[in-house]
Order: structure tokens, then C-alpha cells, then sequence
């Protein structure tokens, strides 16, 4: 079921102790607005020792590497614009490989294998794009993806992804904060939700004629977890503009929940009073909630979520409450029963 493509035992220094990791983590403090031009994420945006810059890696600083330009005819391997074997995340876990990254998805749309998505997402067109702004929002409209994207800055993050299917990787992904977005587009006092939609397209989409979900494919977030520091919107993976199978243009990247959270190929943001239905809890609600936090407590109904098999590990290692980003987020939830809002 799994491809282990590098079979390895990890070394007893890649293996953090859950006590070591509480101690050396000290970042991101209250101010959002802080936190998102990376000043308070030390250690977690990849560009910190890489570039000297703090957070903000070369990818802002240089009008070279613009998210509209496309080398989506040239996704070889990383880019070479950085040195990617010297990027970490804050846990010095190892990035996961290219190969990895781009050949082991979960894109249903394409097929449900974990190597269709590789296979059969050329028939995506990820330009020219436009992405619709609806709901309880001050500027509503369509956008072409560049317009939607070029007030913001571009930011490589590395972050944990850990599938609901207990494996996960590291990626450093490169895109904007969603929070950015979300300000820009001026939600009214009524939005307490957003949702993102996935294209509908049979043509493009061919597993959309499958009905093996209720297309089109739809997450949410409520607005206090949509304008957190570490939500993201990814528009590429080491360096380069998103693959297809990774959910190119635009897809959304919430580390501290499963990664069916994390919605590829956006074409739509819709603010929301109420809690709006989302793809897998209407598909499994016994199995998927609308939360999603990653949680070694709550087991799937049908496998346990204590342990997780990182891409290119031999071990399990322990899953990490809300996937390591416990003191970032858990006060988002400051009184709610998890068990229940699973
Ligand atoms: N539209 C859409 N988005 C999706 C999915 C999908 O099937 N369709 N799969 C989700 C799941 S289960 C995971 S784990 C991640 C996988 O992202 P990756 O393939 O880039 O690693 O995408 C999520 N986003
Ligand atoms: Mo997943």
C-alpha cells in the first residue's frame, strides 16, 4: 500500500524526543500581523538560515520568481534558485524529496492511487486561471490568478503534511499567507466561515466522472483558522510553480490538520455565517469532521492515529498533537471538546 522509495533506518539524532521538541520551540507570539511577514517564525519559514533574512526568503525578495511565472514546462526537481539540502524545518526534520513530493499524492480527481494523480494530471490547465470571491465580503469579484496573487508576498515554508491515512512528509512549499488574502478581500462582520472550491471540470478532471465523491471537492475553515499565521496558500514546491498533481495553481496548506483540509486547485472563496458542508465529513461523517486537527488521541474508526510512517522512514514515529503546531494553534480551540469536534 505504501511506496518506500528510501528504505532507511532513521538515525537516533533524527529522532527527536517529544520533550526536546516542547523545549526548543519558542516562536510566534500574539501579533498575526507580525508572525505573517515571518518575523515571528523563526526556524519555521525555510528562509531563515538559508538567506540570513528572517522568514522572508529569497523567493520575496527576488522579481525573478513570480507565482503567475510559470515553468510548469520544466518541472524537473527543485529549483536551483536556493540550496535546498541546507533547508530545514524547525524540528531539522529532513525535507522530503522531490520525487517524493511530486509522485506519492492524493488528488481523487485524477484517480484515486497514489501514483494517478503524477500520471494523469496533465490534462489540468493551471493557466490562465481565475479564482471568484463570493459571500459576505466587501470586494467580491473574479480575479485573474495573477491579480489575485501580486499584491502578496511569496514566501517559501516548510511545513509538516500529515495525511489523515497516517503517512506524512516534510515540504517546503512556496506561496502567500492566507491571512493576506483574506484581509484584502474585506470579509463582513457576518463571515465567520471560508469556504475554497476545487474546480469542476470533467474534461480537465477526468476522476469527476467517477462519483466517488460529491464533486466538486470543498473545504473550510472558520475565519480565526483562515487568518492564522500558519495558514497558507501554496503556489509552488521547491521553488518551482505547484505540479498539477499537487494541486496547481492554488492550493490551500493548514499543517495542523489532516491533509484532506488542504483543497488543490482552487477556483472559488466563498465567506460564510454558517458552517458550510466540506467534502469528506459529508462523504464519512463517523469517519471526518469538519475540524480535522490532527489528534494521536482520537483514532479513525478504522486505524489508529497515534503513529505515522514518514515518506522515506522505515520506523512509525509518533504523530504529534495538531502535528507539532500544538503551542501555535491549540488556543483556537480553547474550551472545545476534541473528541467530539473531530
Ligand atoms: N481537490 C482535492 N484536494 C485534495 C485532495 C483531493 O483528492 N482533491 N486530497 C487531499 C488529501 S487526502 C491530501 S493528504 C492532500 C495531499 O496533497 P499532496 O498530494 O500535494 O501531498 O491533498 C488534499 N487535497
Ligand atoms: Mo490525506
Amino acid at each position: 500500500m505504501f511506496w518506500i522509495r528510501t528504505i532507511r533506518e532513521p538515525k537516533d539524532a533524527e529522532i527527536t524526543p517529544y520533550e526536546t521538541w516542547l523545549n526548543r520551540r519558542h516562536f510566534v507570539g500574539t501579533s498575526a500581523k507580525a508572525a505573517v511577514a515571518g518575523a515571528l517564525v523563526p526556524g519555521l519559514l525555510a528562509g531563515c538560515d538559508v538567506d540570513g533574512e528572517r522568514g522572508v526568503s529569497k523567493a520575496a525578495a527576488s522579481p525573478g520568481i513570480a507565482p503567475g511565472d510559470t515553468d510548469q514546462e520544466a518541472p524537473g526537481g527543485p529549483s536551483q534558485d536556493r540550496d535546498w539540502s541546507k533547508v530545514r524545518s524547525e524540528l531539522d526534520e529532513p525535507l522530503n524529496s522531490w520525487e517524493d513530493i511530486t509522485t506519492y499524492n492524493n488528488f481523487y480527481e485524477f484517480g484515486v492511487g497514489k501514483d494517478d494523480p503524477a500520471k494523469n494530471a496533465h490534462t489540468l490547465r493551471p493557466r490562465p486561471w481565475s479564482v471568484a470571491v463570493e459571500g459576505e465580503v466587501e470586494s467580491p469579484g473574479v480575479y485573474d490568478l495573477e491579480d489575485f496573487l501580486s499584491p502578496h508576498a511569496v514566501e517559501d515554508r516548510v511545513y509538516r503534511l500529515r495525511c489523515v491515512e497516517a503517512w506524512s512528509m516534510v515540504v517546503p512549499w512556496r506561496g502567500i499567507a492566507l491571512a493576506d488574502v483574506v484581509r484584502r478581500m474585506q470579509p463582513t462582520s457576518k463571515a465567520r466561515f471560508v469556504e475554497m472550491t476545487t474546480l469542476l471540470d470533467e474534461e480537465q478532471m477526468p476522476g469527476q466522472r467517477r462519483r466517488i465523491l460529491d464533486w466538486p471537492y470543498v473545504e473550510a475553515l472558520r475565519m480565526d483558522e483562515a487568518i492564522h499565521p500558519l495558514a497558507f496558500l501554496a503556489t509552488g514546491v521547491y521553488g518551482r510553480d505547484l505540479p498539477n498533481q499537487n494541486g496547481a495553481p492554488l492550493r490551500l496548506v493548514v499543517p495542523w490538520k489532516y491533509g484532506f483540509k488542504s483543497v488543490k486547485s482552487i477556483v472559488r472563496f466563498r465567506f460564510l455565517e454558517d458552517m458550510p458542508p466540506t467534502t469528506w465529513a459529508v462523504s464519512a461523517p463517523r469517519e471526518y469532521g469538519f475540524y480535522a486537527n490532527v489528534n494521536p488521541e482520537v483514532d479513525h474508526p478504522r486505524w489508529s492515529q497515534a503513529r505515522e510512517r514518514r515518506l522515506g522512514e522505515f520506523r512509525r514515529r509518533p504523530t504529534l498533537p495538531f502535528n507539532g503546531y500544538a503551542d501555535e494553534v491549540e488556543s483556537l480551540y480553547a474550551g472545545m471538546d476534541l473528541r467530539k469536534n473531530f
